[in-house]
């Protein structure tokens, strides 16, 4: 059994965190991760907080176990889901897209563990001091909003600016993930394009296959003149989205083309509109099983791996 000490300090039984993304990570599927004994996560996106909170009921109903809340930095409505999560006593926050230092405070005050993800060493070491219980440090291969850094050059060295516990995300999705992230220095995991394909993730099915049939070359990055930069799979609307910004389409336009675009992907399916949202791993990802499997599976394959390290020591 791997344990580390995000298992203590959370209550939960396997040091796996479900990324809180954006349209897809609802109560459902969040329950779903902590009942299999890791932290499921609902992701506020840009929905409003009163949507937050009724996925935290859903979630509730389903598990007694710890959930977490995501919260999209750059959403209009961040501020609103800052308070929801304090008046529904929420025990675990993540952040994302950018520095929640504002609502730091109000969170500690309230006991909430504040877990942020970080792109880069600086935001580490202010979040360390801000008072954040763990990082999640997420390296570019990971779908949506992505930093300029691979997971395997800023783990280690969000490990060693810190002196809290890291989970290493972006381009994990099996053991032998999990196992290099431990040797990177990292206690733990946070994958998101490995949960897609969930029972419990109630994505369109398109959608679904999308990521079931993806190959090693299937993502790309887009928004970079935006100053937003978003892995997706490389579908039409990517290609199209992306000869558009470099075809030197006006700011606001390029803005307006991706308005919508995550939503319709999750909801619709439609290659021509919508942007599917996928890390590079998701030629890894094989077959549809449920949340509670992923994760005892990723940690079984990852035990024989992490004790079968010391061979290498002659
Ligand atoms: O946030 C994510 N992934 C996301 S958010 C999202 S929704 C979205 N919709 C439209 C446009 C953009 C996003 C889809 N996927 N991952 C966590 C993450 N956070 N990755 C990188 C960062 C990050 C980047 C900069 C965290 C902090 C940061 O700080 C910059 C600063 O100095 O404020």
């Amino acid at each position: 059994m791997v344990k580390s000490t995000i298992c203590e300090l959370l209550g939960i039984e396997y040091p796996v965190f479900q990324g809180g993304m954006a349209w897809i990570a609802d109560g459902k599927l969040a329950a779903a991760v902590s009942n299999g004994g890791g932290l499921g996560i609902i992701a506020a996106g840009n929905a409003p907080g009163e949507y937050v909170r009724q996925q935290i009921r859903i979630a509730r109903g389903i598990t007694a176990k710890p959930i977490g809340v995501n919260i999209m930095l750059m959403s209009p409505y961040a501020d609103e889901v800052a308070q929801v999560v304090v008046e529904e006593r929420v025990p675990v926050v993540t952040t994302g897209a950018g520095n929640p230092a504002k609502y730091m405070q109000q969170w500690l005050a309230a006991g909430i563990r504040v877990i942020p993800v970080v792109a880069s060493v600086a935001m580490a070491k202010l979040m360390t001091r801000l008072g954040a219980s763990a990082l999640i440090a997420e390296g570019g291969e990971s779908g949506g909003h992505v930093g300029e850094l691979t997971t395997m050059v800023l783990v280690p060295q969000v490990c060693d600016a810190t002196s809290l516990p890291v989970l290493a995300a972006g381009g994990i999705a099996d053991g032998r993930g999990v196992a290099a992230a431990f040797m990177l220095g990292a206690q733990g995991v946070q994958m998101g394009t490995r949960f897609l394909s969930a029972y419990e993730c109630t994505i369109h099915p398109v959608y679904k296959q999308k990521i079931l049939k993806a190959g090693d070359l299937c993502t790309m990055v887009t928004g970079k003149r935006l100053g937003h930069p978003v892995r997706s799979l490389r579908t039409q609307f990517a290609r199209a989205y992306s000869k558009a910004e470099y075809g030197g389409m006006p700011a606001a336009e390029l803005e307006q083309l991706g308005v919508g675009a995550l939503r319709r992907a999750v909801q619709d399916g439609g290659s021509e509109t919508g942007c599917f949202l996928s890390g590079q791993i998701a030629a890894m990802v094989k077959k549809e099983q449920s949340a509670a499997e992923i994760v005892r599976e990723v940690m079984e394959e990852a035990e024989p791996l992490l004790l079968g390290a010391a061979k290498w020591v002659k």
